[in-house]
């Protein structure tokens, strides 16, 4: 992925007496939490934004099939293998929603795919690391669909309406997702001494990457600001993360596996954890497209796009069939 700020022209979040007429009445509807529909009026801005936005989420959702996808051949009984293959099957139906969102506001689903597959778009940094054992399948449903929910529920109230209806969904078959991770780390964590070594290996590896799923600090983060303001954020990208650790660190300590953080500690005045620094250079690093799976993960999807090639065609040629059969009809 080679992708580069999204520039979505907004500077900064103007206050109201600055905006045109037709722009106060757009945020006098968000400020009532009324939902934005497709045909509205809305102001260019907010709509790149939300065409940036979830045709990011759309692209995450297929490129996270890959890593997952990887160990449907290995999964270690065939009821981890039916689970699994339910999960990835969802992924790609997540995708599938995310796309359709994003084309009611008038983008076109090939474009959105030709941005990824040209390293214009964004996805994940979170799917750009290797799946090395069957423990890093529980680490992601745990981890990865963990940190998901949290960033998702609040999307389901965001402010334009088809991403929010989407969302509701999304939420539900992701929680499905979370504790069926949850669910390998718990058999591994009970297992032999080398299965629960496994379970904490895949934490030790896991834990950073999720972290920084949620995005750069609020002080880094671009679009935070105007986001908020669009009601397209409800939480901030720190307080999601500071939400996910407080969630998290019970449920490693029921697993009896250790967090890979020596300065994560129990602050009771704050009410929540106190955890390590973030190695943004890392983040930085793999959203530019050097983590250690980006090339690999762009060259799988579009290898899979010109194999489906075929497909679509012979769908184009049926669809032309059927309605050229319809017309005749009609004109009979
Ligand atoms: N990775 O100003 P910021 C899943 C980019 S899939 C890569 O804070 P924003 C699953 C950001 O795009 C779940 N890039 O931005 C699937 C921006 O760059 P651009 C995926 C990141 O948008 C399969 C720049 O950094 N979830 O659950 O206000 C299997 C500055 O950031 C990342 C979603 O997509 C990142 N981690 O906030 C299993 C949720 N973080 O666009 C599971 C929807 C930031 O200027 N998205 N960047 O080039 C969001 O909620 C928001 O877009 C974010 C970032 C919180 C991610």
């Amino acid at each position: 992925m080679y992708a580069q700020m999204v520039d979505t022209g907004v500077k900064a979040v103007r206050a109201v007496a600055e905006m045109s007429p037709e722009e106060q009445a757009f945020q006098a509807r968000i400020d009532a939490d009324i939902k934005i529909e497709p045909k509205e009026w809305m102001p260019d801005a907010y709509r790149r934004t939300l065409v940036r936005q979830i045709s990011q989420h759309a692209h995450s959702e297929i490129v996270g099939m890959l890593p997952e996808g990887n160990w449907i051949t290995r999964a270690p009984t065939l009821k981890r293998k039916a689970i699994l293959m339910a999960k990835v099957q969802d992924e790609g139906g997540h995708g599938l929603y995310l796309y359709s969102a994003a084309e009611t506001l008038g983008v076109s689903r090939d474009q959105m795919v030709a941005d990824l597959h040209a390293g214009r778009a964004k996805y994940s940094s979170i799917f750009n690391y290797p799946t090395l054992t069957w423990a890093d399948i529980g680490a992601i449903g745990w981890l990865v669909d963990g940190a998901a929910i949290m960033n998702q529920i609040p999307l389901c109230r965001c402010s334009f309406g088809p991403y929010a209806r989407a969302m509701v969904r999304i939420c539900k078959e992701e929680s499905f997702h979370q504790r069926q991770g949850y669910d390998i780390m718990l058999s591994l964590a009970r297992g032999t001494g080398e299965q629960k070594a496994m379970a904490q290996d895949a934490l030790n590896r896991w834990w950073w990457p999720s972290l920084m799923m949620f995005g750069p600090s609020d002080a880094e983060s671009v679009h935070s600001a105007q986001s908020a303001a669009w009601k397209i954020k409800i939480l901030s990208n720190d307080e999601l993360r500071q939400r996910f650790v407080d969630q998290t660190v019970p449920q490693a300590d029921y697993l009896g596996i250790t967090m890979p953080d020596p300065d994560l500690k129990w602050n009771a005045e704050r009410n929540h954890f106190d955890f390590g620094a973030i190695d943004w250079a890392e983040f930085q690093n793999v959203i530019k497209g050097n983590g250690p799976c980006n090339r690999d993960r762009l060259r799988t999807r579009v290898k899979a796009w010109e194999d489906g090639g075929w497909v679509r065609d012979a769908a184009m040629a049926h669809a032309e069939k059927q309605a050229a059969r319809a017309a005749a009809k009609a004109a009979a």
